[in-house]
């Protein structure tokens, strides 16, 4: 096969690469080795940042988010019992969020994609990039049990953490910047109404938890664990009353609602960059790129400016012949990267109970939270953060 963009993986990234490259009659391929009901079933994130809805809504995709995308204004903050509100719209110009899952923005995109006829290949997994020292890169994967390759101008490595991508850059160019968090988080998705309007991140003496939902009937919730715990470990009753334990605060009652869990599961918890993320014809996008811990609610959102960075790249090379945009792809995406992952690191520092912090770490934490929440630059701060920066920063 040939085409001009060789895509490996259709997560988000990949997808919707494919999709902005059709809207400007640029042809792609994608290859996904998993089904396409695995893909779609997969429980990520919950969170778009409003430059990630206002491409979706820009190119289309924007009228189940709409009629079923939940706009939030603000998260509540919850330490030592205080619990505080920070307002996004009057601290980021109108800026707000929008809570709608993961999985439904994939669906949307293989809705479009499928609808579009696109060459979006499951069960297709790719097992080898050539060809990328002489300026002609081949993809080779393998479907139904037959070898295949895709002849491409370019490839987009949007395999994720697990792909091949990355390793297909020498190890001589690439550097790998890594943290491993000492917990992991356990997530649930239940059958019941979410117990406030808004997400609540909650700081307390025994670990961190976080309320969430993806719907008026089904709250999403997380409680941090060891990063070696085990799903076994937990009974429903344990993680509610868990949860129910971590949300409380001083002065008022606050009211959990529980219900049947129908998903649960454990995610580690690391920052990891990769650099650079161009290597001569490949483009690393996303989480073969980099992972961020979910605290800021960034890793797709991530991905997702990555995507506009090189799909805006790609039209100028193959409108306008202008090579600017792909030569300067890495640079630009690196240093939103580095902006996101010190977010999500300073969010996962300030917010987790780390098993090496004594009673003087647990203080200098509480002070973070209060400074973060009582002062107003210290509120914008976060506020524009979390909604997302602006690309151009
Ligand atoms: P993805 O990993 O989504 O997609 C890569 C695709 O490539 C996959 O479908 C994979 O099957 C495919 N692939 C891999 N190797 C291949 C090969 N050799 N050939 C063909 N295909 C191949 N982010 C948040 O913001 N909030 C969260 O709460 C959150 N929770 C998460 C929980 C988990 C368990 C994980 C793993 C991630 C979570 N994330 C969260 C981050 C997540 O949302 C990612 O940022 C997002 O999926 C990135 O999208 P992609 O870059 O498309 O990578
Ligand atoms: C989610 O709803 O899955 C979610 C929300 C905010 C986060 C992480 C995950 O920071």
């Amino acid at each position: 096969m040939k085409t001009q963009v060789g895509i490996i993986g259709a997560g988000p990234s990949g997808l919707l690469l494919s999709h902005l490259l059709h809207l400007q009659g640029i042809d792609s391929i994608i290859i996904e080795s998993r089904s396409q009901d695995y893909v779609i079933g997969r429980v990520r994130a919950g969170v778009l940042e409003q430059g990630t809805v206002d491409v979706l809504k820009e190119s289309g995709l924007g009228t189940r988010l709409e009629k079923e995308g939940l706009e939030h204004h603000g998260i509540e903050l919850l330490f030592d019992g205080i619990a505080r509100r920070i307002d996004f719209p009057s601290l980021t110009d109108g800026k707000a969020v929008t809570v709608y899952g993961q999985k439904e923005v994939v669906k949307d995109l293989i809705a479009a994609r499928q609808a579009a006829d696109a060459k979006l290949f499951f069960e297709a997994k790719a097992s080898k990039i050539e060809g990328l020292a002489e300026g002609k890169p081949v993809i080779h994967f393998e479907k139904d049990g037959e070898q295949h390759t895709i002849t491409c101008d370019y490839i987009a490595g949007c395999d994720g953490f697990h792909g091949i991508s990355r390793k297909a850059i020498p190890d001589e160019i690439l550097t790998v910047f890594e943290r491993e968090y000492p917990f992991g988080w356990l997530g649930i998705l239940a059958e019941a109404a979410p117990s406030s309007e808004e997400l609540i991140y909650a700081n307390t003496s025994e670990g961190f938890a976080l309320h969430s939902m993806r719907s008026p009937t089904v709250t999403r919730n997380y409680i941090q664990c060891a990063p070696d715990d085990d799903i076994k470990n937990w009974t429903d009753d344990q993680i509610w009353e868990t949860l129910n334990r971590r949300f409380q605060r001083n002065g008022e009652s606050f009211h959990l609602n529980t219900g049947n869990i129908f998903e649960k599961g454990i995610t580690a918890m690391r920052s990891f960059v990769t650099e650079p993320m161009r290597y001569e014809k490949l483009f690393l996008v996303g989480d073969a790129a980099h992972i961020v811990p979910p605290t800021g609610a960034k890793g797709m959102n991530l991905a997702i400016s990555d995507v506009r960075v090189l799909a805006k790249a790609l039209t100028d090379l193959y409108h306008d012949g202008s090579e600017e945009g792909i030569d300067t792809y890495s640079e630009k995406c690196l240093r939103r990267t580095w902006l996101v992952t010190r977010f999500s690191w300073w969010m996962t520092s300030m917010l987790h109970k780390f098993p090496q912090d004594d009673a003087f770490g647990h203080k200098i934490q509480v002070a973070q939270l209060d400074y973060a929440t009582a002062s107003l630059a210290a509120q914008t701060t976060l506020a524009e953060n979390y909604v997302g920066l602006p690309l151009d920063l």
